[in-house]
């Protein structure tokens, strides 16, 4: 595999950085921006600190201020410019997000596009933070609900989708009333740079205050002063069950609000009457696809034992074609792992899998790449049962095969996982369709028929159950959860008569 030089990569991130309008004074770090193409250095990045993190708190909470009584259709007005600049510069932000996550460009682009569509959703969503109206039981009295901005909004992002998982929050946030202060994952600080420049000019273009949108760089102790600040009216994270647990807490403990995304552990039910043509190029995305680093990649196959030999082989003659290396080679469908211990992680599960009598069928080795890059051929393996590895999320293209006999055993496979993100069924009966949907179906909070469980639109809300944290982002009336909600009671007549009959004279 021939990997493209370091002060290569280095340029191009340099350029994009320009073209997006960032500043671009060397941070003199101390963090540091690696590609996981090669392994090496971007730059390097200042790390925020308390000051830092307490001013821009202090900047958006004082910027909300004003912010909430701006109307929400003209605060629209911010998302639509920032969804034009998102337009123009998209080739530039993918660009970043291949060089920092590694993400071939086509998944990368449709990261960016994800972003506009959000744009584009929220500026609809100005127009429709909808209350409803009541009937009241008393006569002469309207009883009404209004949805008001919430406060300050930390979003706290991971590095396998830089990007949209914060435009989802951001958009959605900002038509809402609310402003934003985002602590991006540190393994993607430069994509972060970007957006915030876009978003800063985007405000700029409007007219809306600067203070409405912070970023704030580093590891978990900058992320930590915002999940214990008392200003933060929610905290939006994404990331790992670890992470959640740690954070649900803290915020819980100062009645702030949480909005949590965490892992998934995803799988595909496939039936006898699958199409096996289109479940093979389904499983093969969702599990091979951003080399398993989505937490909606597919981690998990419930086979029907009729047809699971035929699949394995397809699905393992599907995997022997796919090109890995260099995300910006023409061709590649594979980029790298984000970094070392993704490769580690991935080593150590395998061997788990191997001890609880798995079968590797194919791939789990490293495929090339230099000593710090890895890059790794999708695994497919067979499991006698789903054992605790099965139970784990690993964040790298795993993909473990089970079979199942009746469909009732399948659906119970399926659920009996701690997480519960993203699923799916392939199937052409109707009946089974339809039971996997039900309420004693799939346990998750997306679940698919006849497509994969990874790449879901903007338009519906994004977020799982169980360990996944419950939270539920981007479209649909996800929006509710960045709102406070008032319950009004207005009494238009000329006498003062009490709900539930009580008499008080
Ligand atoms: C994530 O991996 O955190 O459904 C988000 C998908 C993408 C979003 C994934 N639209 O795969």
């Amino acid at each position: 595999m021939n990997l493209p030089a370091p002060e290569e990569l280095c340029r191009r991130a340099e350029e994009a950085l320009i073209r997006c309008g960032a500043e671009i004074t060397d941070g003199g770090g101390p963090l540091v921006a690696r590609t996981p193409i090669t392994g090496t250095e971007l730059r390097t990045v200042t790390s925020s600190s308390a000051e830092d993190v307490d001013r821009a708190i202090t900047a958006a909470h004082d910027a909300f201020l004003e912010w909430r009584s701006v109307p929400a259709p003209q605060r629209g007005a911010v998302a639509r410019r920032l969804g034009q600049l998102l337009t123009e510069h998209k080739a530039d932000l993918a660009e970043l997000v291949t060089l920092e996550a590694g993400k071939i460009p086509s998944e990368a682009q449709g990261e960016v596009q994800e972003m506009i569509d959000i744009c584009e959703f929220a500026v609809g969503l100005s127009r429709q933070l909808y209350g409803k109206t009541m009937a009241s039981e008393r006569p002469g009295h309207r009883l009404m609900e209004t949805w008001h901005p919430l406060g300050v909004v930390g979003v706290i992002s991971a590095f396998n989708f830089p990007v949209a998982v914060w435009s989802w929050n951001t958009a959605v946030a900002l038509v809402c009333g609310d402003t934003v202060v985002w602590k991006p994952s540190d393994r993607t600080p430069l994509t972060a740079i970007a957006c915030d420049a876009l978003l800063a000019r985007a405000a700029r273009d409007v007219g809306a205050p600067a203070g409405i949108h912070a970023l704030i760089q580093g590891a978990g102790d900058v992320g930590e002063r915002l999940v214990d600040d008392a200003r933060v009216a929610l905290l939006s994270a994404t990331g790992s069950v670890r992470m959640g647990r740690a954070v649900g807490p803290r915020v819980a403990a100062r009645f702030g609000k949480c909005l949590l995304e965490l892992g998934g552990n995803n799988a595909a039910v496939v039936a006898p009457s699958a199409d096996l043509d289109l479940t093979v190029r389904g499983v093969v995305f969702s599990a091979a696809g951003t080399a398993g680093q989505r937490c909606t990649s597919l981690r998990r196959l419930i086979v029907h034992s009729s047809v699971a030999d035929e699949l394995v082989e397809r699905i393992s003659s599907a995997y022997g074609q796919l090109k890995v290396g260099n995300p910006f080679d023409d061709g590649v469908l594979v980029g790298p792992l984000v970094n070392r211990s993704a490769f580690e992680a991935m080593q150590t599960a395998l061997d788990k899998a191997r001890a609880d009598g798995g079968t590797v069928v194919c791939g789990g080795e490293r495929s090339g790449g230099s000593d710090s890059a890895y890059y790794v051929s999708p695994a497919l393996v067979r499991m006698p049962a789903q054992t605790s590895v099965v139970r784990e999320e690993t964040f790298a293209p795993i993909l473990y095969v089970l079979t199942y006999e009746d469909f009732d055993q399948a659906i119970a496979l399926h659920n009996e996982v701690p997480q519960g993100l993203s699923s799916s069924i392939f199937t052409t009966d109707q009946r089974e369709a339809e039971r996997f949907l039900a309420a004693d179906g799939s346990d998750c909070g997306i679940a698919n028929v006849n497509i994969g469980t990874s790449g879901a639109e903007i338009g519906g809300a994004f977020g799982g159950e169980k360990e996944t944290g419950g939270g539920r982002e981007s479209g649909s009336d996800a929006w509710k959860a960045y709102m406070r909600r008032a319950t009004n009671t207005v009494n238009y007549s000329d006498r003062l008569p009490l709900a539930q009959g009580v008499e008080f004279t």
